[in-house]
């Protein structure tokens, strides 16, 4: 079979044909031992044609992985204050369900903890409860992986697995409100419609979900419009949850299912190393055993440097800005160096949108000579952490890297 897959592959290369729209019909009739496929396997050559489709309404997005899709966005796309959808980095676990009636969807709100366990569709949902708008930033736990040594397994995202919205949706509370929320009640958790890798109906490619006081801010969101649209297909229509501050895989997409637990939530990608870290530091490489992992609440303060771009010339002056954000928190300071962290000067810092959104920022540096420079930026919390120069905290899977962003400029 790998030597069938291979020759297909290679010679798509050499030909230079795209597969594109080439039906795994045909792929089996040349594929030998087709029929030990796993269901919902995607042969090498077909997973390689798609890449190019997946991301056509995201041009410049960096492809981390087509199966499941995982893309980043590059610093200088992310500088719109609010991220449109084109710019808004991917994170996949399963493949996107295909929703033909979005009106008619269903959410099921039931659970231990559930009072009168009810189901709505996303019609009655719009109908019934208050709509919200919130900017809301979304950041994968494990933005940053790139830059942890030893290598940790997964996506490796640089600084792109971060954006910030504007959502629209009924509150959480609302919804839980009206189905009664028992006095146990500890988590709430969210079950979806994307499909397992395996192609096995029954798996959840992830659930996870935040205990109950997170569900219970104004901010946490049923959301079924993100910038004043519809939610696009890979940002979860017709409807999502979104708690911002806290990583992104807590903000379920595509959720049909809401539950109210009287337990800390056990769904896929809650337990192990997924999205936990070690409850105390460890030394970088070590195993640890899963007793000893914690699960990731709100992110730690960060920034990014939207503009320029890295690589770039420049003049004596030169207008730099970005946006900082710091999980449940606001950030209160933002500084830049340009001489690797000697002196830092203060940044303009405006306030967030709403709650959870990040915050934009801007100064101008002057450079005292031609040269290579970097201009480095560092955000402080409203608790007086800043941010680190170096990786912080090593842990297996690569979570929490808020290192300070950097860029390259070249004086003139
Ligand atoms: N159903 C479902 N929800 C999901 C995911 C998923 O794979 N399936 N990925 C999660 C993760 S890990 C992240 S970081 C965010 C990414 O959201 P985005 O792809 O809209 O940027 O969605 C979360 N919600
Ligand atoms: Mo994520």
């Amino acid at each position: 079979m790998e030597r069938g897959l291979f020759e297909l592959a290679s010679r798509r290369r050499f030909l230079g044909v795209s597969l594109a729209g080439t039906t795994a019909a045909f792929l089996r009739s040349v594929i030998p031992y087709a029929r030990f496929m796993p269901l919902g396997y995607v042969p090498v050559a077909l997973a390689e044609a798609e890449p190019d489709t997946l991301l056509a309404d995201k041009p410049g997005l960096r492809l981390l992985n087509d199966r499941p899709l995982n893309a980043e966005t590059p610093a200088h796309l992310l500088d719109d204050l609010v991220t449109p959808a084109a710019r808004l980095f991917v994170r996949n676990n399963g493949l996107v369900p295909e929703v033909t009636d979005p009106a008619g969807w269903t959410l099921q709100v039931h659970g231990e903890s559930c009072r009168k366990p009810t189901r709505f569709t996303v019609e009655e949902l719009i109908g019934r409860f208050e709509h919200h708008t919130y900017q809301l930033q979304l950041e994968c736990g494990g933005n940053g992986r790139a830059e942890f040594r030893p290598r940790a397994s997964g996506n490796q995202w640089t600084t792109g697995a971060v954006g910030c919205p504007e959502w629209t949706g009924v509150r959480l509370a609302d919804v839980l409100r009206a189905c009664g929320i028992r006095d146990d009640a500890k988590y709430v958790a969210y079950r979806s419609r994307d499909l397992h890798l395996s192609g096995d109906a029954d798996k959840d490619p992830i659930s996870r979900g935040v205990p109950l006081a997170k569900a219970l801010e104004a901010e946490s969101l049923l959301a079924f419009r993100m910038n004043g649209a519809p939610i696009p297909a890979v940002h979860g229509a017709p409807l999502r949850m979104v708690c911002g501050g806290w990583p992104g895989s807590v903000s379920g997409k595509w959720v049909s299912e809401i539950l109210v637990r009287d337990r800390v939530h056990d769904g896929a990608k809650m337990t192990g190393s997924s999205y936990r870290v070690p409850c105390q530091p460890v030394e970088a490489g070590v195993s640890v055993p899963d007793k000893n992992m914690c699960i990731i609440n709100s992110m730690p303060v960060k920034s990014l440097i939207t503009s320029p771009q890295s690589g770039g010339a420049s003049g004596r002056r030169l207008a730099v800005a970005g946006h900082a954000w710091a999980g449940d928190l606001a950030v209160q300071r933002m500084e830049v160096s340009i001489d690797f962290g000697t002196t830092w000067q203060p940044a303009e810092l405006d306030p967030p949108a709403n709650r959870l959104a990040w915050q934009r920022w801007r100064t101008t540096v002057q450079f005292p000579q031609p040269g290579y420079f970097e201009v480095w930026a560092r955000a402080t919390d409203t608790l007086g952490r800043s941010q680190p120069m170096l990786v912080p905290g090593w842990n297996p899977k690569g979570y929490l890297n808020n290192a300070t962003h950097r860029i390259a400029v070249q004086v003139a």
